[in-house]
């Protein structure tokens, strides 16, 4: 008898639609707790309720009635608590004291809450617990009641005249609040409405219509003609077939980078042996803003060429401003076998802008130095 009850239970299902609540709701039995009924309570989940948001009314409207098997034995009471029961939003959900009858009493928004985790209750007449909560999971449905939302009314971008097809130029976002997951409601897609001016061509650039990631896609950037371009940019919900917005995309057409980078090159030579000076450990170091401090860019040494490695120097991409060689000149000494009057040489010295390329030589003797601005 009670395996088959639980049989039965296990059979039910309880995907409520809108139009048919009441018709085919189905009864949510608790589990019971009788004499000779094993509990099973884990192997027994009321599967949870979809309803969907935005729902007409006429409110209250009957979800499911739930039943207690004690009925039989005297008057039961029915309660729930809850979010959306006896906690905010209080008394969404209800249920008929004597009846059992478990109802909505409003609209659902499921952007504000998507899930609420009801507890029905029986007690008897006399106050007694007649069965264990049972836990009622309602899961609201979505709608497409939001449009997606760009993050920004104008995105602003820049590309370099000269810039090949293809290179990124910025990216604009949505946002849209509705369900990704489960249904399209949520899922944005990009496009292209309009481009202003139309120069030289109407579809000088492509967006991403997924990522909102906008592209230079044709050759032929002229500041002169057109140095700024505006977009009008779309995002689309259920992936495109939905609900829309649209914003700005202003590209400024920058001119093309000069690079105002100095080429440095550093160059010992041991002029007691007229040979380079290898092994020589240096510092390189550049005066910072706003304390006035050195902050080291690169250690390394002298190669057997007696240079300072120049991939590693070009890395540093140096601009205008005042740097610092340190050559450890005393340890560089004792390691040939001689004392010098130098614990080490620094040169300070400064780059310019108009400077591309700069060499500095160090010409080294235990007791003199040397050093100049080659180029
Ligand atoms: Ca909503
Ligand atoms: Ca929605
Ligand atoms: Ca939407």
């Amino acid at each position: 008898m009670g395996c088959l009850r639980i049989m039965l239970l296990l059979c039910l299902t309880f995907l409520l639609q809108e139009t048919h609540l009441s018709a085919q709701a189905e009864v949510l039995l608790f589990q019971g707790s009788g004499p000779g009924l094993r509990r099973q309570k884990r192997d027994w989940v009321i599967p949870p309720i979809i309803l969907f948001e935005n729902e007409r009314g006429p409110f209250p409207k009957n979800l499911a009635p739930v039943k207690s098997s004690k009925e039989k034995e005297g008057t039961v009471y029915y309660s729930i608590t809850g979010q959306g029961a006896d906690s905010p939003p209080v008394g969404t959900f209800t249920i008929e004291r004597e009846t059992g009858w478990l109802k909505v009493t409003r609209p659902l928004d499921r952007e504000k809450i998507p899930r609420y985790q009801l507890f029905c209750h029986a007690v008897l007449a006399n106050g007694q617990t007649a069965e264990d909560p049972m836990e009622v999971i309602i899961n609201v449905g979505d709608q497409n009641d939001n449009r997606p939302i760009f993050t920004q009314s104008v995105f602003e971008g820049s590309v370099e005249e000269g810039a090949k097809p293809g290179t990124p130029v910025m990216q604009v976002s949505a946002t849209d609040e509705d369900d990704p997951v489960d249904t399209l409601n949520g899922v944005v897609s990009y496009s292209i409405l309009s481009q202003e001016p139309p120069e030289p061509v109407g579809d000088m650039f492509t967006i991403s219509s997924e990522t909102g990631l906008i592209s230079l896609k044709k050759a032929g950037l002229d500041r002169e003609k057109a140095p700024k371009y505006t977009l009008i940019v779309q995002a689309m919900d259920m992936a495109g077939n939905g609900l829309s917005t649209t914003a700005k995309a202003v590209i400024q057409v920058a001119s093309p980078s000069e690079g105002h980078h100095t080429s440095l090159s550093v160059h010992a030579l041991n002029v007691f042996t007229g040979l380079p000076a290898t092994g020589l450990a240096v510092h390189l170091s550049q005066l910072r803003a706003p304390d006035q401090a050195w902050m080291e860019l690169m250690t390394s040494a002298t190669s057997t060429d007696g240079r300072m490695d120049r991939s590693e120097l070009a890395s540093l991409q140096l601009e205008s401003g005042t740097y610092k060689l340190r050559f450890a000149t005393g340890e560089y000494w004792q390691q040939q076998g001689l004392t010098s009057f130098y614990p080490y040489v620094e040169v300070v010295f400064t780059l310019t802008a108009a400077e591309r390329k700069v060499h500095i030589p160090l010409l080294l003797s235990p007791y003199s130095y040397v050093t100049y601005r080659g180029s």
